[in-house]
């Protein structure tokens, strides 16, 4: 199969206005550097260290072979260019986009390297996006080729490129190419490939402050959108953070998250680890038995978790002793840590904790590795650049009093000022004069770290993934019988909050099945994503009383969430 369709280029991507770009390139935030050149010189700057240790999709899926292989920086770099050269032979082109969906393995990382060498943009999506978050992120950017793992997470991967492919041409669009990493592939690279340069022959100049990759949101409207990030932007905040982090050549970090999400791929993530010729270590699962045998085998220094991991490692480092003599750095974020948690962290587990509060649109906080214990355990930390502006306000827009909470807002050199082909969110999101409108309420203390302290946005935080309530109602919308259907978050004190759905109207599910399975399977068949799927399920006639009348479905939301939950 080949890509060959010429993919038109990207919708244009409004650069940032030049009087902040001019300020940021003399600061030293934003180089020429671009991915393909970065990614060249690390590599040739660390050769014989050992880059990643995990598991390979070429022998774990194909014949469940749990050996984890070892490649140094010399063979890492090696495979990311067969990587490169295996996607331009299914016809990838420089400045094609191409949707990454892998799990933690070694492939992860060469292709995600490969894609920038051979001049691509990747998409970074996670292993458990489904059918309909694939056709729109592969759709609105034309994405040349989907990389997957067949049979990683038990999942027909296949399958879903199929359902998700049959959409797209039904609506007129060419479907991405499907490159299944479980199978054998190129293992030389042709006399004609040219190490140094394979995007000698891109048709237009790279330029680093062009877009280079897209994050995507965890969404508050509708499907999640598509972030472009450049060059320049997410390298500077790679660099910074492995300053911020003290990320060095003895780092030995634990990649257990997914290693597409924003967090543990650049703050200081998977990035910042290759930059500084680290060593990562992938974890296959996330079990806490499998990350403690992980970090014992491999002496592993460094790890980034979201707060109902770090709990489960609590938990089982109370059962029985623990020695994790190696480990320095316990990162938390994605989701708020709770101040009783984080202050068993260091007496427990060993280790200094470092609280993260990112966004994948840009804008990342920590606490830094030598704040006083109760900085470190009561916020989340301060932004990476002096360069971050943030702004606190009311639901007027204006800066509330200090000490007081307050929707955040941000512009800085690393958060964008636009979604991609999203012009109505972006009206929403952003103000005129280019702040983000994060949706979350936070207060502001004198010494300049933030404290989370809630949300205004309609989104549920499941474990650190998000959930707009918006897409899984319209979703629910479709069953048969639903007259309206409403998603909160119930708060979870392991999960932080769990999905629950709210469906009024006469809703029959089959003789034999609870209302709840088949809920899910008829959302799992309509292509919703994994991590999107409802918790619990309650079938209402109507609707309670007290919510009828003149209330925002901002307020339902609310209301059904104390009226469902358990506490
Ligand atoms: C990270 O990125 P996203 O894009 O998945 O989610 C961003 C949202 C934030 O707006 C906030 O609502 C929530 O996740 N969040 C936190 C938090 N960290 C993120 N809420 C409370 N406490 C925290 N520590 O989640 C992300 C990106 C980069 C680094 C770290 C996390």
């Amino acid at each position: 199969m080949n890509a060959a369709t010429r993919r038109p280029p990207l919708a244009p991507i409004a650069p940032i206005p030049e009087e902040f770009a001019s300020r940021y390139r003399a600061q030293g935030y934003y180089t020429e550097q671009t991915f393909p050149d970065f990614i060249r010189q690390v590599l040739e700057s660390y050769g014989d260290r050992t880059a990643a240790v995990g598991l390979s999709t070429r022998r774990t899926y194909p014949t469940s072979s749990t050996d984890t292989v070892s490649w140094t920086y010399r063979e890492l770099g090696e495979q990311a260019h067969l990587a490169a050269h295996h996607l331009r032979s299914l016809g990838v082109l420089p400045g094609d986009r191409v949707l990454l969906q892998l799990p933690n393995t070694l492939e992860y990382l060469s292709y995600t390297l490969g894609v920038f060498l051979a001049g691509a943009l990747p998409i970074f999506a996670l292993p458990k996006h489904r059918a309909r978050d694939l056709a729109h992120f592969a759709g609105s950017t034309d994405a040349a080729a989907h990389v997957f793992a067949q049979g990683a997470e038990q999942t027909d991967y296949r399958q879903i490129y199929r359902d998700y492919s049959q959409q797209l041409t039904d609506q007129g669009k060419t479907p991405p190419v499907a490159v299944d990493v479980t199978q054998a592939l190129p293992n030389t690279l042709p006399d004609s490939w040219v190490y140094d340069t394979p995007i000698a022959d891109r048709s237009a100049p790279v330029l680093s402050e062009n877009t280079a990759l897209f994050q995507l949101s965890g969404g508050t409207t509708g499907l999640s959108k598509l972030i472009p990030r450049t060059h320049a932007d997410y390298l500077y905040s790679v660099r910074a953070s492995a300053d911020i982090c003290e990320v060095s050549g003895e780092t030995v970090n634990l990649v257990v998250l997914p290693a597409a999400h924003n967090f543990t791929m650049s703050s200081p993530g998977i990035l910042g680890s290759f930059y500084r010729g680290a060593t990562l270590v992938f974890a296959h699962d996330p079990s806490p038995q499998t990350s403690f045998e992980l970090i014992k085998t491999h002496g592993v220094t460094q790890v980034s978790l979201v707060p109902p991991l770090v709990q489960s490692w609590l938990t089982l480092a109370t059962r029985r002793p623990l020695e994790l003599p190696s480990l320095k750095v316990i990162q938390v974020g994605g989701a708020k840590l709770a101040p009783s948690v984080a202050e068993r962290i260091g007496p427990v587990l060993g280790a200094t904790l470092q609280q993260v509060a990112g966004m994948a649109e840009g804008l990342v906080n920590y606490t830094r590795l030598d704040d006083d214990p109760a900085t470190i355990c009561t916020t989340q930390g301060r932004p990476i650049s002096s360069d971050d502006e943030l702004l606190v306000v009311d639901t007027q827009g204006a800066e509330v009093e200090a000490g007081l909470a307050g929707e955040l807002l941000t512009r800085g050199p690393y958060t964008i000022r636009a979604y991609y082909g999203a012009q109505t969110a972006n009206r929403t999101s952003f103000t005129e004069d280019g702040f983000y409108r994060t949706g979350d309420l936070v207060i502001r203390h004198p010494d300049g770290n933030i404290e989370m302290v809630g949300r205004i946005k309609d989104q549920i935080n499941r474990a650190g993934e998000k959930i707009a309530t918006d897409e899984l109602e319209d979703l629910a919308l479709g069953l048969e019988g639903v007259q309206d259907a409403i998603a909160v978050g119930l708060p979870d004190s392991q999960l932080g909050e769990k999905i629950g759905l709210v469906l009024v109207g006469q809703l029959v599910p089959p003789a034999g099945q609870q209302a709840l399975a088949w809920v899910r399977s008829e959302l799992r068949q309509r292509g919703l994503s994994d991590f999107k799927l409802p918790d619990r399920v309650f079938i209402l006639e109507k609707l309670p009383l007290t919510t009828v009348g003149k209330i925002s479905r901002k307020d339902l939301r609310a209301q059904l969430a104390r009226e469902f939950s358990d506490s």
